[in-house]
């Protein structure tokens, strides 16, 4: 099913013509309204949509530089809600909603929603957090528009997340990845089958996660896990989602126009390519962002889905340009060792890469954690038991072949490693 066929499944070149007068107007609204903008782009003309590449970049030092307010295009009496971004980094990144964005919002999400199978009448539980973060509320303001109950159930409390999942039967449920995987962690600890809960599908974002998690997630919870991106600055979760081809996450763009570049020189990269996502907001009011860099990697795809959806796909994501490690002159991204470490049966699908740069040359320690399987077998993590050398081995072998770096393997007791309730810290850097 799809949710809004008539945009979802536009011909493209109508969706192009749409786009380029949505942008034209995106343009003028930003440089009327907002100095920054006037600035930067004063008196840019788009004729064509190829006409953008040519346009600077926004960037998310530009949002800390006018925080809180000064991106904003409208009196702040008109913002209807605001949401931040986490800000690890010093200050969090503000965003503000008008009505109209809110609508566009709870459309796009609603658009994923039903694409990962949600229906009228479905009872989702929400263990995104509600607050700043985007999550929980953007999830909840959909999927109440397509006519599903709701149950806020936020993030955290692991054990009232697995009693209502028991008693409340949910058709869905949504959260990030790495706490889906502690629910279903914590399910199997306590004797719950997988095929009792009965959910028929779980909406998964917010972090990279591998396909290796995906099939322990579905392995866990007893039903397929789709995969949902987007980012505060853009709007939030809803930017792009799959469908059940899961050949790639549908972006919603007539709404967001995608661009694909080359991280170090800027330079836009053909489709199959893989670069930063570039964004830029077509029917945003309170907020535009032209050609935003998201620090994501991925690719960019057109070829038609089976679904009939028409618009551009985008990857699964490899990871965030910033994210990536450089060790021993090796670039390497932390989803890269989690595909790597998932085939190995006898783990947990936890990790904690730990990248230590106090010395001349950078060691690289992975700590990982044996599966209930291994410990009934060898009772032991102790580093000279003769099982616990071969899965160390075993694993150093497959880092060495994924990545060509030789690293430390630790295998630590059980539930070590600490479990993520929102987003996972997997790497840790000592310097
Ligand atoms: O994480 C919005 C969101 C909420 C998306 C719920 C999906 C589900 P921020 O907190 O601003 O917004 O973080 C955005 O998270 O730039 C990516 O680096 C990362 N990210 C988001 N979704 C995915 C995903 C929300 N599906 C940043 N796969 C983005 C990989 C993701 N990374």
């Amino acid at each position: 099913m799809i949710w809004n066929p008539r945009a979802e499944a536009q011909s493209p070149t109508d969706r192009a013509a749409l786009q380029l007068t949505r942008l034209q107007e995106t343009i003028a609204w930003a440089v009327g309204r907002i100095p920054f903008y006037w600035e930067r782009l004063g008196a840019a003309r788009v004729d064509r949509l190829d006409d953008l590449a040519r346009l600077p970049f926004t960037l998310k030092s530009d949002l800390r530089e006018h925080y809180p307010f000064g991106l904003f295009a409208v009196p702040r009496e008109e913002i209807v809600r605001i949401h931040a971004s986490s800000g690890t980094k010093g200050k969090p990144t503000v965003v503000g909603y008008t009505a109209s964005d809110m609508d566009t919002w709870r459309e796009v999400m609603a658009r994923t929603i039903v694409a990962a199978g949600g229906r009228r009448g479905d009872l989702l539980q929400n263990a995104f957090g509600y607050g700043l973060f985007t999550g929980g509320l953007g999830f909840h303001q959909a999927a109440e528009l397509i006519g599903m109950t709701v149950v806020p159930a936020s993030s955290g409390n692991t054990a009232r997340q697995c009693l209502l999942l028991r008693d409340f039967k949910p058709a869905a449920l949504c959260a990030t990845p790495s706490f889906a995987l502690h629910i279903a962690e914590i399910l199997a600890e306590q004797g719950s089958k997988p095929e009792q809960l009965g959910l028929r599908y779980g909406m998964f974002g917010a972090e990279p996660w591998t396909d290796g998690v995906r099939r322990a997630l579905e392995a866990g919870l007893g039903c397929p896990a789709y995969d949902i991106y987007g980012l505060s600055e853009i709007i939030g979760p809803g930017v792009s989602g799959e469908c059940e081809a899961r050949e790639g996450l549908h972006i919603a763009d007539d709404h967001f126009l995608p661009e694909i570049i080359d991280p170090r020189s800027g330079e836009p990269l053909g489709a199959g390519q893989q670069g930063e996502l570039v964004l830029t907001t077509l029917t945003k009011r309170a907020m535009p962002l032209i050609r935003y860099r998201t620090g994501d990697v991925t690719t960019l795809t057109t070829t038609p889905c089976r679904c009939g959806r028409t618009s551009a796909r985008m990857a699964r994501l490899v990871g965030r340009a910033d994210d990536m490690l450089i060790i021993k002159g090796v670039n390497v991204y932390p989803s890269e060792v989690e595909g790597a470490l998932l085939g190995v049966a006898d783990l947990v699908p936890q990790y904690l890469l730990v990248v230590d740069r106090t010395a001349a040359l950078a060691r690289v320690e992975i700590q990982v954690e044996p599966a209930a399987a291994f410990l009934e077998r060898c009772a032991s993590v102790a580093p000279d038991h003769p099982a616990v050398g071969k899965l160390r081995s075993e694993v150093a072998a497959r880092l060495k072949a994924a990545l060509g770096l030789s690293v430390e393997v630790t295998l630590v007791s059980p539930r070590t490693i600490p479990r993520s309730e929102g987003k996972a810290v997997r790497v840790v850097e000592r310097t």
